[in-house]
């Protein structure tokens, strides 16, 4: 038997008879088995040998046109009760769900060979780690998921030696499956399908990142949640990133954004040059995911779940993020990129040039539109990063000094604040979100809430995902600070008032001098403000007049915010937690007496 587990191998017989393999592989991550497999991929067309000089070990995938991005509409929480998965997910019942994806799984793998992965979500040997095993007939599945994750032999051990150990105490073996085949990859029969109680995902008809590769945001985050609310833990959407001062202290900071806000980006900033001169470091430890548990201290630890980047390919340029780009010259599966005469690859503001071949691979024409898929990836492990952090393998995880959320806030939201305490927090967190922008929906300035950036990952209903995050507040608790933050603000010229990216740090520094008791504030109806003297901003270029509005609170334009978080509260029922409904209460009232205030001065 391929494993010393007999409900693994149960498991995986079951699916055998179901899909009808001609050939099964269990996956033990050597690299003999990466080659084998990459040149199998090569042969057969599923991946491209990209220009090994310049890009060694690097390849390109091009996936199905008509599978390109993770598809929301598509993507179910099956709890028994609809109650349960909440109105911020897609819901099916359990028995019609299974029905109707098995009878699409119902011989699919006839002609192919059935890969079974056995992966470990964060480091091997950690306590904070999670286990799953995914069953796949993708071969780009497989490469993919040996980069994503910690994945084979060692994983499959520590699988056995929990399932022994459960056994032993006469429980079942806990481990995630997932159940992935691309099908026929074809829309009208797709679907990702997750089943909480059951620790279990079915994926079918898409070949493509979020969709395939389970590990990820199936099990990290909309699996994990679930997991961490029924074991007293936080399974989030946020970078990790260590930020040492000039004195070697690092400070771990965790950060939700929704997608597209820059995540990656933050989590390898590099300081401005004045920073750099006076021993300013940053240390990448994740860029997506975050598992935190409370540790014996009473603080939150945290682990990046995750062993690789799945990064978007276009803004990932010189300016941006030399970091990522650093990290991708080699040894890096591209998805959906161009390709340049001299087969490098390719995307809109990588460099002067132009490609040849477009991420369909046909000849380039700007008729077709951009080159490089918009949602064009690099799969590259996390140790490639420069800044990578050593740390990120530690089995204990990181403390995590203060919690930023953030969005796109074109108006009204000020550079950063500081919740007054966690439950202010929540509610903050809660209230998060971003103005949409033409290309995404083509309604421009529409503000989607996107609670703590999982609005697609939350496993279950939001209600009682915020009441999961107010019960870390509890005795002995020595919880991190939260803040928000805006980099997004424009003036009345529609122009960005903050210049982002390096620059961030200095925000970054006030952050962690509120957790250190070393940065002033002022205080306000909606939280803590830093005065302009207690930013750090020379040797940064600021218009005339931009600071004042980046660090301005309008209280009546923040009374009628605070009134739409309420109806937004109120879209959960019963379930919304009645502590943060007297949060939005307090701050609602705070900014009523701000106003009868400011009224009484001028009468
Ligand atoms: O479209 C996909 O399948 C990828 S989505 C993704 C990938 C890496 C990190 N974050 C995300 C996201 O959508 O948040
Ligand atoms: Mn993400």
């Amino acid at each position: 038997m391929p494993s010393s587990l007999q409900a693994l191998n149960q498991w995986v017989d079951e699916v055998a008879r179901l899909t009808q393999p001609d050939h099964i592989h269990w996956c033990d991550g050597s690299d003999a088995e990466a080659a084998t497999l990459r040149a199998q991929m090569l042969a057969d067309g599923t991946l491209l040998e990209l220009n090994q000089e310049t890009h060694p070990g690097c390849t390109l995938h091009r996936s199905h046109p008509a599978d390109v991005a993770r598809v929301e509409h598509l993507t179910l929480v099956c709890t028994p009760e609809q109650e349960d998965a909440g109105p911020n997910n897609h819901w099916m019942a359990p028995a019609e769900a299974h029905a109707k994806i098995d009878a699409l799984f119902d011989g699919c793998m006839k002609g192919r060979t059935m890969y079974v992965i056995p992966y470990c979500m964060g480091p091997i040997d950690s306590p904070i780690s999670r286990c799953g095993v995914e069953i796949t007939d993708s071969p780009y599945v497989v490469a993919n998921m040996r980069v994503m994750t910690r994945m084979g032999a060692p994983a499959l051990a520590r699988i056995e030696r929990e399932g022994a150990a459960a056994i032993a105490l006469g429980e079942q073996p806990v481990f995630v499956k997932g159940l992935h085949s691309i099908g026929e990859l074809d829309p009208e029969r797709r679907w990702i399908m997750h089943f909480p109680e059951e620790l279990t995902i079915k994926s079918y008809g898409s070949g493509y990142g979020g969709n395939a590769l389970l590990g990820k945001k199936c099990h990290a985050l909309r699996i994990g949640s679930f997991q961490a609310r029924s074991e007293g833990w936080l399974a989030e959407h946020m970078l990790i990133v260590g930020i040492e001062n000039p004195q070697g202290e690092t400070h771990y900071v965790a950060a939700a954004f929704p997608s597209a806000c820059g995540k990656t980006n933050l989590a390898m900033l590099i300081p401005p040059e004045g920073y750099r001169e006076k021993g300013w470091k940053v240390w990448t430890i994740g860029d997506d995911i975050c598992w935190m548990r409370p540790g014996a201290d009473g603080r939150l630890y945290a682990i990046n779940p995750e062993a690789g980047f799945f990064g978007v390919a276009p803004g990932t340029d010189n300016s941006t993020n030399p970091n990522a780009l650093a990290s991708i010259q080699h040894d890096t599966i591209y998805t959906n990129v161009a390709v340049t005469a001299d087969n490098q690859p390719w995307w809109e503001g990588l460099h002067e040039g132009t490609p040849v071949t477009d991420w369909q691979g046909r000849p380039y024409d700007p008729a077709n539109g951009p080159a490089a898929h918009p949602n064009s990836r690099f799969t590259v492990s996390a140790k490639q990063a420069p800044s990578w952090s050593p740390k990120a393998e530690d089995a204990q995880g990181v403390p995590i000094s203060a919690i930023v959320f953030g969005g796109r806030r074109p108006s009204l939201v000020p550079l950063v604040f500081e919740a007054r305490d966690w439950a202010h927090g929540v509610l903050v967190g809660a209230a998060m979100g971003s103005e949409t922008t033409a290309a995404a929906t083509g309604a421009v300035g529409v503000l989607r809430r996107d609670s703590m950036a999982m609005k697609p990952f939350c496993g279950y209903n939001y209600g009682d995902y915020f009441a999961h995050w107010l019960s870390f507040d509890r005795p002995g608790a020595k919880l991190p600070k939260i803040f928000h933050v805006n980099w997004f603000r424009k003036g009345a010229d529609g122009k960005f008032l903050w210049p982002g990216y390096g620059e961030n740090l200095r925000v970054l520094e006030w952050i962690i001098g509120r957790c250190d008791g070393t940065a002033g504030a002022q205080e306000t109806p909606i939280g803590h403000l830093p005065r302009q003297q207690d930013l750090h901003l020379d040797g940064v270029a600021l218009r005339d007049g931009a600071l004042g509005e980046l660090l301005d609170v309008n209280i009546e334009g923040w009374r009628a915010e605070v009134e739409d978080i309420g109806r937004y509260l109120d879209t959960f029922g019963t379930r919304t937690p009645q502590r943060l409904r007297s949060e939005q209460q307090r701050v609602a009232a705070a900014l009523a007496a701000e106003t009868a205030a400011d009224a009484a001065v001028a009468s």
